[in-house]
């Protein structure tokens, strides 16, 4: 059998491919074949029989190598910015009363269909580098600020662009049923008649990886997220929801009822909801940039959420209404210092519980069959991952076991 192999060597391996201590492998080595590792261990063991095919070498110099960092929940593509309502609701404005005076997530509709399909992908494009520049090497990307078909669609496609123009992966989700747009004032349930008629045609496209939704008070009611949620299982698409963020609307047991493959925010998740979601194994994502930047204080219920087993991720959530950070690397600080989760706990949620929640099983840890993404890192353990913030310790990001220059 003909095969070039690549051998990564000279690292200690943060690999996360068991459940404790890091799966830390002291001077190890990784083994790439095309896009995918083939085998990864300490330096010692490297199999002998396979050093024959080895035809490029890299030493990483001692260094930390961590899986490539997972952005599971991001709204990357829209238009405008809304930092005059943040000047409001620092004024003491909250953040659903300025929904329901139309601005929120409407005023960005507005900003979205404004702008032209260039200013939209180079505005994403920009916020993706930031994201990239910290060792992000999957992204996925939110559409929910178009709202009729074109322009979710428009929005979609920007997503699947800047995947194909950026060594980064995208994954896409439709959130139609994130906001009702002003065409459908007063016609919530049409609305939602109209989301589940653009599925299969945003599908038949390519454009659709999962269905999400923003069920609240503020949002969609649980019902006609359920109605979301039966076209999505009827196309064959998983589901995910923005659940219990500003109020407890049962939306996770719902999500859960659908094998959702993830909940999102959760701050007011009940005992029931934790409950359902051990049960289908759905993840939990945590959104500490939006509990920061709405300035919450109702935390998430995270010891009842380790202590049922139910798996923890974290991502940034960047949105330009709660959550218009670009940096996941404070989003691990932020995890540990306001939501309590341990700094081993908050690196699985950007690498292996984050893969999890976007149901993609060829990535999140190191180890043989996964996909060559990893990140080189100038720190001597991961635990200073969560530890600083305002720094940038990522030196070196590999994709598909290419190295990119950004
Ligand atoms: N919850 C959020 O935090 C974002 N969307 C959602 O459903 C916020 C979106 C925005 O304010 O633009
Ligand atoms: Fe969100």
């Amino acid at each position: 059998m003909s095969q070039t192999l690549t051998l990564w060597r000279n690292a200690n391996l943060a690999t996360l491919s068991d459940s404790s201590s890091w799966g830390w492998i002291d001077q190890g080595a990784l083994l790439t074949q095309g896009e995918m590792l083939l085998w990864v261990g300490a330096e010692a063991d490297l199999p002998i029989e396979q050093a024959p095919y080895i035809t490029q070498t890299h030493d990483l110099g001692g260094a930390l190598v961590t899986p490539g960092l997972i952005d599971c929940h991001t709204h990357l593509v829209y238009g405008g910015q809304r930092a005059s309502e943040f000047e409001l609701r620092l004024q003491g404005a909250s953040y659903e009363e300025i929904a329901r005076a139309g601005g929120g997530i409407r005023s960005t509709v507005a900003a979205t269909r404004a702008a032209t399909d260039a200013q939209l992908l180079a505005s994403a494009r920009q916020r993706a580098l930031c994201l990239m520049r910290e060792g992000v090497t999957t992204i996925e990307i939110k559409s929910g600020y178009g709202l009729s078909l074109e322009q979710e669609a428009r929005c979609l496609r920007v997503a699947r662009q800047l995947g194909s123009l950026l060594p980064v992966n995208v994954q896409t989700t439709f959130l139609g049923a994130h906001a009702l747009p002003p065409e459908f004032e007063g016609r919530s349930d049409d609305y939602v008649d109209a989301v589940c008629a653009w599925m299969p045609q945003l599908h038949a496209q390519g454009l659709v990886d999962a269905v999400d939704a923003f069920c609240e008070n503020i949002g969609f009611t649980p019902v006609q997220t359920r109605r979301v949620f039966e076209t999505a299982r009827a196309l064959g698409l998983p589901v995910k929801l923005h659940a219990e963020q500003l109020s407890d609307q049962s939306g996770a047991a719902l999500a859960a009822e659908f094998g959702a493959l993830s909940c999102d925010h959760l701050e007011y998740l009940s005992t029931s909801g934790i409950a359902a979601m051990a049960d289908s194994g759905t993840v939990a994502v945590l959104l500490p940039g939006a509990y920061y930047f709405l300035r919450d204080t109702h935390l998430p219920p995270v010891a009842a959420l380790r202590a049922a087993g139910v798996p923890m991720a974290i991502a940034s959530d960047h949105n330009p209404g709660s959550s218009p950070g670009l940096s996941l690397l404070l989003m691990l600080n932020m995890a540990c210092t306001l939501f309590r989760l341990t700094p081993e706990e908050a690196v699985r949620g950007v690498t292996v519980h984050a893969a999890r929640a976007l149901g993609l099983k060829d990535r999140g840890q190191l180890m043989a069959g996964q996909r060559a993404d990893f990140c080189v890192w100038d720190v001597a353990h991961p635990n200073e991952l969560a530890y600083w913030f305002g720094r940038n310790p990522c030196t070196r990001v590999v994709v598909g076991a290419q190295e990119r220059e950004l």
